[in-house]
């Protein structure tokens, strides 16, 4: 496959760039954090979004040295950001399974923090509930993660078939509300119900909520009434380029 050929160079050629979607505290509308969501600068089809890409890197194992590629740099740009007097925001990073089957995880993300000299306070690693493959083995990792100081938050939360043995076995510091939760809050009184539960229910074991892909006025004040943390989608800001995100920080 050309494709895939071609991203295997992509990384050497400084092909992929991050964009960073802003999440925003609900009750002081504050931007707490950022999301960043990996981008191919192909040289002739142009930006690929991850959609395009990430299905072909998770099966070809390519998403190992994407995914490294992707934190070393989120850290780094997230440091500068900070040395540049900007406000201190933790970064989110995606985590896909197959760098936690890489045995060295812990120390590779203990590393990246050491070079890139960010406090591990400042980064969160957002894993999914597809992560199911072998429990003991991620539970491990994810303590030594969590001892390091670094966030670890449930990406599309309520969409897998594990979602509550995570909260129960997993240290989890925050979960993301799947935006098909969020998308008919107005229109479906059990999307609501469910919305509302996710966020008492979490709030009682001391997880933090994230509603992700708000994009009506409506939806953020449901999600305020419902105590819910934070908030991430259109309706505040799509994905931006770094540059972008500089000159909201410096905006307050
Ligand atoms: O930005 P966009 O909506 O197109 O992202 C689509 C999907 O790609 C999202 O589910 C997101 O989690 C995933 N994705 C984006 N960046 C990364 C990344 O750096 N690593 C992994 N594993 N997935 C990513
Ligand atoms: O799966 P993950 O949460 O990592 O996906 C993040 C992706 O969701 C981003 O790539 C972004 O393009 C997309 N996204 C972010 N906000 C919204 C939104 O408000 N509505 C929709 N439909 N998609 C969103
Ligand atoms: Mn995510
Ligand atoms: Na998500």
């Amino acid at each position: 496959l050309k494709l895939q050929h071609e991203m295997y160079r992509a990384i050497q050629r400084h092909e992929f760039v991050l964009h960073y979607q802003p999440q925003y505290d609900l009750k002081s509308g504050i931007m707490v954090g950022v999301e960043a969501l990996v981008r191919w600068n192909h040289p002739v089809r142009g930006l690929l979004a991850p959609g395009s890409f990430i299905p072909l890197a998770e099966e070809s194992g390519m998403i190992v040295q994407i995914g490294d590629w992707v934190l070393e740099e989120a850290c780094r740009q997230n440091k500068e950001w900070q040395d540049a007097g900007l406000a201190k925001i933790p970064v989110s990073v995606n985590l896909s399974i197959r760098q936690f089957l890489q045995h060295d995880l812990a120390s590779r993300i203990a590393e990246v923090l050491e070079t890139t000299g960010l406090e591990p306070k400042y980064l969160d690693l957002e894993i999914t509930e597809s992560m199911t493959i072998d429990v003991g083995h991620i539970t491990r990792c994810l303590l030594e993660i969590t001892n390091l100081g670094v966030g670890i938050s449930v990406d599309d939360f309520g969409t897998g078939y594990s979602s509550f043995h995570y909260l129960k076995n997993f240290p989890i510091d925050r979960l993301k509300i799947d935006r098909s939760f969020v998308r008919d809050i107005q229109q479906d009184p059990s999307d609501a119900e469910i919305v509302a539960a996710i966020i008492a229910m979490a709030h009682n074991l001391n997880i933090q909520v994230i509603a992700e892909g708000v994009e009506t006025e409506e939806q953020m004040e449901f999600l305020k009434k419902h105590r819910c943390d934070e908030m991430q989608g259109f309706f505040c800001s799509p994905p931006v380029s770094s540059d972008n995100i500089e000159q909201m920080l410096k905006a307050g």
